[in-house]
């Protein structure tokens, strides 16, 4: 090995601590131009989109840069590096002005989507609550997207709650909301729910007929009292054969893990256990050689990730799980 190659080694090993350097995620070049990106990573702070007493949401880009660093890696069981087989950049944040204002940043969220669909780009994004996920999903899937050629998009949607709350007008003056896009999106054509899997869904509702609307919009619920009685592999098959080879998006509300794995997390459900990441970890790699057109992670609250900022890397963990399957997959083709 030459000198320069063990000086290159040596950086890569040296200078992924996380409290080297200025942060951006993943430690990738920060560049809003979209030439010569493969896979675009994205912060979106918004928060106006739950508006109970979770309110700093908005915060979770940062912190996910600030720790991310630390999840520059190789993937182990994958055996590549997505920094080196793909051009992957961190292109910024959705610019939300009218910050308290749930409908327009939507509209935001969306009309900056929808340039990177048409630069055919997929996006890893981090949240912000989880209405942006409808945002972005106007943006990139349908019947005018790239991404997904037109079609619309099968939907794998890590979550403790069904976020399909059509009963209700509005959730706390928000439309478009953290509680309502897992709905619209099916309505309005984005999202194909006979594709599309919901699982962890957990805790005591609020009303006996919780699981009623997803239902009647014609998703797949595993609830976690149902994948751990039915089994990690049956579910497994289950997703997958019903994703099929449509193009995929996959969300991640961090509030799906145990709140002892993922404490710094809105809307958290304590009353039963969440999953384990080693669990979420094995469902997401069961997903190599989908179409995967992008995915997200949700509903990170810095302000309460104590000890350790935790949350925060078992965040940038999903990330680069999400990172790794759309880079093997681009690879494959390469
Ligand atoms: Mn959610």
């Amino acid at each position: 090995m030459s000198t320069n190659a063990q000086e290159t080694d040596q950086s890569k090993v040296m200078e992924a601590l996380y409290w080297w350097g200025i942060p951006t995620l993943f430690r990738c070049p920060n560049d809003t131009g979209l030439d010569d990106c493969d896979i675009a990573l994205v912060g979106v702070p918004h928060s106006s989109g739950n508006g109970t007493t979770e309110r700093d949401q908005h915060l979770g880009p940062r912190a996910v840069r600030d720790m991310s660093a630390y999840a520059r890696r190789v993937h182990g069981q994958f055996e590549f590096s997505p920094w080196d087989t793909c051009r992957i950049k961190d292109v910024g944040d959705v610019a939300l002005p009218e910050a308290m204002d749930n409908e327009k940043c939507i509209e935001r969220i969306t009309d900056y989507f929808k340039k990177l669909d048409a630069a055919g780009i997929p996006p890893v994004s981090i949240g912000g609550d989880h209405a942006i996920t409808g945002g972005i999903l106007q943006g990139i899937a349908g019947k005018d997207s790239v991404l997904t050629s037109g079609q619309k998009a099968a939907l794998l949607h890590f979550d403790a709650h069904t976020d399909t709350f059509h009963n209700l007008d509005h959730f706390m003056g928000a439309k478009k909301s953290a509680a309502h896009w897992g709905s619209y999106l099916v309505r309005q054509g984005q999202v194909d729910a006979s594709k599309s899997v919901q699982i962890g869904i957990r805790g005591n509702p609020r009303t006996t007929d919780w699981l009623a609307p997803s239902y009647e919009l014609g998703y797949e619920v595993i609830t976690k009292a149902r994948f751990d009685e039915e089994g990690i592999d049956a579910s497994i098959d289950l997703i997958n054969d019903r994703i099929g080879d449509a193009p995929l998006y996959v969300t991640f509300d961090l509030d799906c893990l145990d709140p002892t794995i993922a404490p710094g997390v809105s809307n958290l459900e304590p009353g039963c256990e969440g999953f384990k990441v080693d669990q979420v970890m094995k469902i997401l790699r069961s997903l190599r050689g989908k179409n995967i057109i992008g995915g997200d992670v949700v509903c990170i609250m810095p302000t309460k990730d104590y000890p350790n900022k935790i949350t925060a890397q078992v965040a940038a963990a999903v990330m680069f799980e999400m990172i790794c399957l759309i880079a093997d997959k681009k690879r494959a083709f390469t």
